[in-house]
């Protein structure tokens, strides 16, 4: 891939010839996911005038981009989609209980097209700069191709995987056949057959992409650094009976989400692992492994997420599952995790991923053992050996949470600059706003409570909504977080993340990315007490007027 990560946006902005910023607008809003398009659709419905600018050449986020094959959910589907409209929820019907990447991307755009959503977007508008003038209380953005835009309100949607990172391997871009990073795959099909593959990286997003293209490919070698621990998705088609069902059940669905502390269909049971006999513990990890979805990472027993001898045992039990389905043991020992526990990383679900490493023509390069040296024109140079390849790819992740925010130059109150305030941690006031950066709404921000993510932005995007219809009702023009309040809050995410296992494992979810300046510093990025307690907070705050918020 001849793609370099873009760290330099400011540069381009400042490049770039300086027009008039257009006017006229309520809020400008950056990205067009599924945040994007459900904020477009409730600030319509306040009758303000709202553009929304996306750098893709359509709408989708997350599914426009990430087109690599075996992409899906995790989610169950008919858990996933937007709730807001009765008449979509009728209308669509999801194939599979797991959709696929293009049922979702046909989806996003069959809603986009009942609600014309497309009438106030604007397509391949990478927004490199957001500047806030403190004369007029108002944003100024600026587009990569100079266009500039201007209003009060500027809102993010930035989602929180969509700043993909390349690996910093020397000579990455001199491999002189097709190269891809997962996040930016074509468009058009990629044929396999009978071709040399090279993967690097073992997320969830490669064990999707490994999984769908070894029954294709000639030959395909893994570079490995860390195993992560993975369980079956156990996807199947919806029949018309269960399409029926999930039909009329829609508002308990919904319902059952709101009240688990992920927003999945799936809730913590309510038992420690010693409170049962190891046979009652062994069986109810043999039910949860056998059933479809997350069950076994979010509905596993309370403490296991949190007690390291709770974790170990299920970890005792994942790695037992890997040697059962891989033949030979010595791969199935590189295949096992050995510097983080079962679930403290995001747990990938995979369907036949193990055994794909029964295949001959699979071979798992474990580059603990045999580091890589460097990209070479034909394929891929380790310490020890030379990998000629006719694809390469990249399934090397994210700058997850602060990457895409870190990606555009965001100057607020006095000049001051988001990325480097946010350097060691970001700060935030529930994860919505940030001090000195007044009007500017996050959806989906560091310190938001993460799980099934549509869930989770509706509800940021409905509080949001009411705290700007608020605004709107009472003539105030200025929002930002009262310093005591973000501190406040800081002090809560921080507590609320301590007692979790997955908060000194290096993910991106704890912000560690060694392509990034190498770095590898643990921070807190989301809000990890639980949905629950996070929507309580929100509600809070409205309920009291919002009183954390220094409103004007
Ligand atoms: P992840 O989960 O961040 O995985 C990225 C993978 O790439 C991971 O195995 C990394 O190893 C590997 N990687 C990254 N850089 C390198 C270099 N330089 N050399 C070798 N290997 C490397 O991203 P995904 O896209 O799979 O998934 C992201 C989320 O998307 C997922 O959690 C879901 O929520 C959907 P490492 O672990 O860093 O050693």
């Amino acid at each position: 891939m001849r793609e370099k990560v873009p760290t330099k946006m400011a540069a381009v902005a400042q490049s770039a010839p300086k027009q008039e910023p257009i006017d006229g607008y309520d809020a400008l809003i950056v990205g067009g996911g599924i945040s994007g398009m459900y904020q477009l659709y409730r600030l319509r419905e306040l009758g303000m005038k709202v553009r929304v600018f996306e750098a893709g050449s359509d709408l989708g986020g997350t599914w426009y981009w990430n087109r690599y094959p075996g992409a899906r959910f995790d989610s169950e589907s008919w858990s996933y989609g937007f709730a807001f409209s009765e008449e979509v929820l009728q209308e669509w019907s999801w194939p599979e209980h797991f959709a696929a990447q293009p049922d979702t991307l046909r989806y996003l755009e069959y809603v986009a097209d009942k609600f014309d959503f497309r009438r106030d977007m604007t397509f391949n508008a990478t927004v490199v700069q957001a500047l806030f003038d403190d004369a007029d209380s108002r944003w100024t953005i600026t587009l990569a191709n100079g266009e500039r835009y201007r209003a009060p309100l500027l809102i993010t949607g930035l989602g929180p995987l969509s700043a993909f990172t390349l690996p910093n391997i020397p000579d990455r871009d001199s491999f002189k056949g097709p190269a891809f990073h997962t996040a930016r795959w074509p468009h058009e099909p990629v044929d396999f057959a009978g071709k040399r593959v090279g993967i690097i990286g073992t997320g969830a997003t490669a064990i999707q992409t490994i999984q769908t293209i070894a029954p294709k490919v000639g030959h395909l070698t893994v570079f490995q650094r860390t195993p992560n621990w993975a369980s079956p998705l156990h996807n199947a088609r919806i029949t018309e009976e269960e399409q029926r069902r999930i039909k009329a059940s829609y508002a308990e669905i919904f319902e059952r989400c709101r009240n688990t502390q992920t927003c999945f269909i799936h809730d913590t049971d309510p038992r420690k692992a010693m409170d049962v006999t190891p046979e009652e513990r062994e069986a109810f990890w043999e039910k949860l492994y056998s059933e479809p979805g997350f069950g076994i990472w979010v509905g596993n027993f309370k403490d296991v997420l949190t007690d390291p001898e709770a974790n170990k045992l299920a970890s005792d039990f994942m790695a037992r599952k890997i040697r059962e389905r891989v033949k030979d043991q010595d791969v199935a020992t590189k295949l096992i995790p050995k510097n983080h526990g079962f679930g403290t990383r995001r747990l990938p679900l995979e369907s036949g991923y193990y055994e794909v490493y029964n295949q001959d023509n699979v071979l798992l390069v474990d580059i603990n053992d045999d580091p890589i040296e460097r990209i070479t024109p034909t394929g891929v140079k380790t310490r020890d050996n030379a990998y000629d390849f006719d694809i390469l790819i990249y399934a090397t992740g994210f700058d997850g949470v602060t990457g895409p925010y870190d990606r555009i130059d965001i100057c607020g109150s006095g000049g001051r600059r988001l990325k480097d305030e946010w350097a060691d941690m970001p700060k935030t006031l529930l994860g919505v706003q940030t001090v000195g950066y007044p009007n500017l709404f996050m959806i989906l921000g560091p310190h938001t409570a993460r799980g099934n993510i549509p869930r989770n932005i509706e509800e940021i995007v409905d509080w949001v909504t009411g705290m700007i219809k608020y605004m709107r009702e009472h003539g105030l023009t200025h929002a930002e977080p009262r310093p005591e309040a973000a501190a406040d809050w800081a002090v809560h995410v921080e507590k609320a993340s301590e007692g979790l296992l997955s908060s000194k494992v290096a993910s991106w979810q704890t912000g560690v990315n060694r392509n990034v300046d190498g770095r590898q510093v643990l921070r807190v990025l989301g809000y990890n007490g639980g949905v629950l307690k996070y929507r309580a907070k929100c509600e809070a705050v409205a309920a009291g007027g919002y009183k954390e918020f220094l409103l004007k």
